[in-house]
């Protein structure tokens, strides 16, 4: 199977699962409705990196399902809210109007934290996930999801995002650092928690780590590239933004050429310290394939 047909086969796996998990008893169906709406669609690149490492560890698809779902809804949370008027300010996403625009503003802010909030709730309340992992497991995987969104992760990335945009002579290493902050930790947060479901030695633990956060800096250098050179349709989101709105870019400061060329060497050092664990990891070396050789 290539691995854009696999990606699609576990994307439609997390949305039935969502659409079958998430409780609608109690819940004002504007809210439901709009949550559905955030989680639905994308390319749940995030869950298929969570499939791959725990398979790696002999973990099926099955028992993880919970956590990839619960990963996938707080991505979506993330997108959802930077969609919104005063951080991003876009109308579009996954190929249809951003879910602000379809529901509302203070949908907009409700339904992402909604998101953020049910989607821990999805593997947390699971008794099933609870039961295959125990409570040690959940709490550590837990750890490493808060701390990629944290004030030094993902909410501390997209801070630093606002205050480079429009700001003249934003350093190279800044601009790598906000990477890893907003985009490259939640990323780098599925590896980890396959690791740490599939008992991991430390070692292993350690090379995957160091593999997955560079992978998340080749993810969010081709998203920059990805601005430039692609279309609206394609992407499912507004296309040519980053220079429209001034935003800090490896594009910007070093041009589309040198970029694609930085987020090479990283790609080729995650791929040869990954190569250098006896295990198979073979699927999540196509993912991260996939990662830079993308269009969408
Ligand atoms: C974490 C509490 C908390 C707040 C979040 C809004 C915000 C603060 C952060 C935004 C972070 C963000 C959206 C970073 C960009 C990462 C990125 C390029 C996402 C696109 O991911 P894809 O391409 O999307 O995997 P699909 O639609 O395929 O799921």
């Amino acid at each position: 199977m290539f691995v854009e047909e696999i990606l699609e086969k576990n994307a439609q796996l997390i949305e039935n699962f969502m659409v079958n998990h998430l409780t609608k008893e109690g819940v004002p169906p504007i809210l439901w409705e709009s949550v559905i709406y955030g989680a639905m669609g994308g390319k749940k690149l995030r869950a298929s990196l969570l499939f791959a490492t725990a398979g790696a560890y002999r973990i099926e698809e099955e028992r993880v399902l919970p956590l990839a779902a619960g990963i996938e809804m707080i991505h979506s949370f993330s997108l959802v809210h930077d969609d919104l008027p005063c951080i991003d300010n876009d109308d579009f996403r996954r190929g249809k109007p951003s879910l602000h625009r379809a529901f509302g503003e203070a949908m907009g802010v409700l339904a992402g934290d909604a998101l953020l909030v049910e989607g821990l709730r999805m593997f947390v309340e699971n008794e099933e996930f609870l039961r295959n992992f125990g409570w040690r497991k959940t709490v550590a995987v837990m750890q490493v999801l808060l701390r990629a969104l944290g004030n030094q992760g993902m909410v501390g990335g997209q801070v630093l995002d606002l205050l480079y945009q429009g700001k003249e002579g934003v350093q190279e290493e800044d601009i790598l650092d906000m990477y890893r902050r907003k985009t490259a930790f939640f990323i780098q947060a599925p590896i980890l928690c396959g690791s740490i479901l599939g008992d991991a030695s430390k070692k292993e633990q350690k090379v995957l780590a160091q593999f997955g956060l560079l992978v998340g800096e080749c993810f969010q250098i081709k998203d920059d590239i990805l601005d430039v050179i692609q279309e609206s349709t394609r992407l499912g989101k507004t296309a040519g933004k980053d220079l429209a709105q001034g935003k800090a870019t490896l594009v910007r400061v070093r041009g589309t050429q040198e970029a694609e060329k930085i987020m090479q060497d990283k790609f080729q050092t995650a791929y040869r310290i990954l190569e250098s664990l006896s295990r198979d990891f073979s699927l999540l070396l196509a993912l991260s394939h996939f990662v830079v050789t993308r269009e969408y």
